[in-house]
């Protein structure tokens, strides 16, 4: 046991020396520990009380404005070999991006306390979680993380118990983007982070652990580590099914894993479950299926839109014990965000809000809250076995050509379409916004390794004795002519998921086409909604001229995977190419010229 333990000592002791910090705090996890660190935080202004009458509980932090979202150009994967951290990556070797790394901690906790915190990814007691321990000398990760990961006493006594954990070295630096840098060292189960106390960049256990240095254990040890939220479904007949679904970054993961049945829907017994809004581990189960535990504790989600309206979960346990980042404050000291009733007094900047200088709260503003908060969350989000996964749904934000829905026509297709994930950006990343890029399986920016070997992982669960999930793509941000949404989104795209289900419990039928299986119109139930005339008859065409060039655009992409791109994944893209050329010359379409 002692010796397992002191594998932590001697790093933290090996850290301690490097940063040189004022003070070295081992974090339990209590309360009282947690109160002392918000009263510091209040009095130094790292954190501001919000109105506690409406808000107990609450507080506002205000990043450092150069700092408010992830920065994928300094991210990098660091293997031994470039190859094996793929195109899809930013790369140093091992040793180079140490030595500049560890060349800016170099006495930079002087002053400050190191805090060492030992945290669990998933249920304390479940063999699909994982451990790790994050040095910081940011109270706001420490808050952060107690709300986003199972951190302190249990968490240690596991990796005592085990001896295995990432290992992961934060500090806030200067906050100078020309002083930052997130590397990743896969081989060594080792992140070290610095310059950035912004979410993704600074919370290890997340991005950093949960996908990018997870996804690298899950391809050697036969698991799969995404960017998903899993939702639990319960119909009218009474049978839940989990639906684990991978969107882009603010592309509504969040908003779909606790979305609220239409009134109608409700009436005849729907019912929804939030397991997870980010990410989801899954492995086979003994019976074959894919087994899913949500890694985190909390919800890190984008404040911006969320109303009574659009999610109003989200808003109900938004109302105590929460920290929301980079939002607007109104004159009686409520967080504030676009999307909400009222009016903002100050902008996330602190300044009096003035409507020229751009949205009151930032684009990528967050809350941070515990996932026992929400009022959909199920404890089946702590069986340490997981939930079983019925379906699993692609989507990305698509203003044209990609249907409401489509279903693929097996898992290898299913690979296909998620491979081929296209989607605007968001600010989540810093960079333009609107921006069209690839972003397969959403994992462009977390994948730890080759997007060639990524895939050719998920094709190998293609295997007898296992009963995989169904594979979907939605697109709930389709625009019309006048450059609106024609799909209403939010609660509304449980109909969507009905047919999704009927389609694993076999009564749903479908048309097939050379995409996929398509609903026909008349099996999306519209009872009660307000679509504009012809809009479902829009959502669900497949242009196949569009398509044509669409499927190409796919194959240009694939082949920047060479030679690691699997040749099911060349044959399934052929294949499809194909189908769709077959199509167009049935209805005769007349050759462009
Ligand atoms: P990350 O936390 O960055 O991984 O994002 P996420 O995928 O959880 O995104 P989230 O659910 O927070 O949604 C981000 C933005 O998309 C918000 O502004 C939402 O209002 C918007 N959004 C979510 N769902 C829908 C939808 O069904 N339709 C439309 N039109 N917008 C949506
Ligand atoms: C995302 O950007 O996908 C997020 C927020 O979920 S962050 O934690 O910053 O990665
Ligand atoms: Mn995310």
């Amino acid at each position: 046991m002692a010796s397992k333990l002191s594998r932590l000592d001697q790093w933290v002791e090996e850290v301690a020396r490097h940063t040189q910090p004022d003070a070295i705090h081992w974090c339990d996890g209590s309360e009282a520990e947690i109160a002392a660190l918000r009263s510091r935080m209040v009095e130094d202004g790292t954190l501001l009380p919000l109105n506690p009458a409406t808000h107990p509980n609450c507080f506002l932090h205000r990043s450092h404005p150069g700092d408010v979202a992830r920065v994928e150009h300094l991210t990098f994967v660091c293997t031994r070999s470039r190859e094996d951290a793929g195109p899809n990556n930013h790369w140093m070797d091992p040793a180079e991006a140490h030595a500049r790394i560890d060349a800016l901690f170099a006495g930079c906790m002087k002053g400050r306390t190191m805090y060492v915190i030992p945290y669990c990814m998933g249920p304390i007691d479940s063999p699909l979680a994982r451990c790790g321990v994050e040095i910081t000398d940011s109270p706001y990760v420490v808050a952060n993380m107690r709300m986003m990961t199972r951190m302190g006493a249990a968490a240690l006594a596991r990796i005592e118990r085990e001896g295995q954990f990432v290992k992961g070295l934060h500090s806030i630096g200067e906050l100078d983007p020309e002083r930052r840098f997130i590397m990743h060292f896969p081989e060594e189960g080792t992140i070290k982070s610095y310059g950035s106390g912004y979410g993704g960049n600074a919370l290890l256990g997340k991005k950093c652990h949960a996908l990018r240095i997870a996804s690298w254990q899950a391809r050697q040890e036969g698991w799969l580590a995404e960017h998903m939220l899993i939702v639990g479904i319960r119909n009218p007949e009474g049978r839940t099914h989990y639906i684990a679904a991978a969107f882009p970054s603010a592309c509504g993961k969040t908003n779909l894993a606790m979305l609220i049945p239409p009134p109608a829907y409700r009436e005849k017994g729907w019912k929804v479950w939030t397991v997870g809004d980010d990410i989801c581990w899954m492995q086979p189960g003994p019976d074959g299926r894919l087994w899913a535990i949500n890694p985190e504790a909390g919800f890190f989600g984008v404040a911006p839109g969320t109303s009574a309206a659009t999610n109003p979960n989200a808003l109900a346990m938004l109302g105590h014990d929460a920290i929301f980042t980079n939002v607007a404050l109104t004159a009686d000291g409520q967080p504030w965000w676009e999307g909400l009733d009222g009016v903002p007094a100050f902008d996330w900047q602190g300044r009096p809000f003035d409507p020229a200088r751009g949205p009151a709260a930032h684009p990528n503003a967050r809350f941070t809250v515990s996932a026992r908060q929400c009022p959909s969350w199920t404890p089946a989000a702590e069986d340490p076995q997981g939930v079983p996964i019925s379906a699993i749904v692609f989507g990305g934000r698509r203003p044209s050509l990609v249907p409401l829905v489509f279903e693929a026509r097996d898992w290898r297709h299913g690979v296909l379409v998620g491979a081929a994930m296209g989607s605007e950006t968001t600010a989540a990343a810093a960079g333009a916004v609107g921006v069209m890029r690839r972003d397969p399986m959403a994992m462009k920016p977390f994948c730890g390794y080759h997007f060639g070997d990524y895939f050719a992982h998920w094709l190998s669960f293609d295997r007898p004795g296992l009963k995989l999930p169904r594979v979907f793509h939605v697109n709930w941000f389709r625009k019309g002519e006048d450059g609106r949404f024609l799909w209403p989104g939010f609660g509304e795209n449980l109909r969507v998921l009905e047919w999704m289900i009927r389609r694993v419990e076999g009564e749903a039928g479908a048309r097939e086409t050379p995409i996929g299986y398509l609903p026909e119109p008349s099996a999306i139930c519209v009872d009660g909604l307000d679509l504009a005339p012809g809009a479902l008859e829009r959502l669900l065409e497949v242009d196949l001229a569009g398509w044509a060039d669409e499927i190409e655009a796919t194959g240009a992409f694939l082949a920047e995977l060479s030679p690691r791109l699997p040749g099911a994944l060349v044959e399934e893209q052929a294949r499809v190419a194909a189908a769709i050329a077959a199509a167009r010359a049935a209805t005769a379409e007349p050759v462009d010229a």
